[in-house]
């Protein structure tokens, strides 16, 4: 039912199989990635690699141990299986924050279609990216065949377009810019197209680099010059959370592993003070 054949970046492009570097038709298969650099796999059966049976990898040095630890930064020590530290000369196309806007062709090659394995499809396929202010999205599809709308989130769950939803855009292939941070959502609004799959959930982060989030200004340090505009505004932490609410719940609140912790700690205060004092008496 399935093959898979490693191929050439042009063969892979235009899912032509007629050249393939390797070829395995008995499943499961290996295949060891032994050098770095870019592998292009696709079924070669019928119009399974348009459809988008096709996997394009690149493949790195490997100056990163073998097990358990994937997003430590690769730093040079890594002298275990290979001595060779002089690889990593040219830096791949890694997940540096690089700020440049990207673009991305939604379903690559499968395009902005109904895809033939229903949603997964665009959901799979915005796994693992990230999406920022910024970037561009390219629908493409063949007019009067498809459109794209973006939804909210109650129309994209359920595939019913209100009148007040903007009007889609028509004409492909369609480039949206993601400007503002937050849950996107698109959709195409043909016949039944949204509930067989053709719609697309991604998460925008905010396109000025920094990967934290930075909620933690408050640590700054009080004697600064200039007072912070908002320093009065004390954040209550989670006063109302646990402790007061519940109003009447037949039994109390209060679990016993996670009390007995606070508790002792804060009969342990006086002592930690009268130990504190006698060691500045003596
Ligand atoms: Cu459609």
């Amino acid at each position: 039912m399935h093959d898979v054949a490693e191929v050439t970046k042009e063969s892979y492009d235009s899912c032509n199989a007629n050249n393939p570097i390797t070829m395995s038709t008995t499943g499961p298969t290996t295949i060891t990635l032994t050098s770095a650099r870019e592998y292009n796999f696709i079924c070669t059966f019928g119009s399974h690699c348009i459809l988008g049976q096709k996997l394009s990898i690149n493949v790195s040095a490997a100056s990163v141990a073998p097990s358990p630890q994937p997003t430590t930064p690769p730093a040079p020590a890594a002298p275990e299986t290979t001595p060779s530290p002089a690889v990593p000369a040219t830096p791949p196309p890694a997940a540096s924050p690089a700020p440049t806007p990207m673009t991305y062709v939604v379903g690559d090659s499968l395009g902005w279609t109904v895809p033939p394995g229903g949603p997964i499809a665009y959901r799979t396929w915005a796994m693992g990216k990230t999406f920022m202010v910024g970037d561009i999205l390219v629908f493409n599809f063949s007019n009067r065949q498809h459109d794209v709308a973006e939804v909210t989130k109650a129309e994209f769950d359920s595939c019913n377009i209100s009148t007040t939803t903007t009007a889609p855009i028509t004409t492909g292939p369609a480039r949206i810019t993601l400007s503002s941070a937050g849950e996107n959502y698109y959709i195409c609004t043909i016949t039944q197209h949204c509930s067989w799959g053709q719609k697309l959930a991604i998460n925008v982060t905010a396109g000025t680099g920094g990967s934290a989030p930075a909620p933690s200004s408050t640590a700054t340090p009080p004697s600064g010059s200039a007072p912070p505009p908002s320093s009065t505004v004390t954040p209550p932490p989670s006063s109302g959370g646990l402790t007061p609410s519940t109003p009447s719940t037949p039994t109390p609140p209060p679990p016993p592993p996670s009390n007995s912790a606070p508790s002792f700690a804060v009969a342990a205060l006086p002592f930690t003070f009268f130990a504190v004092a006698v060691a500045l008496f003596n």
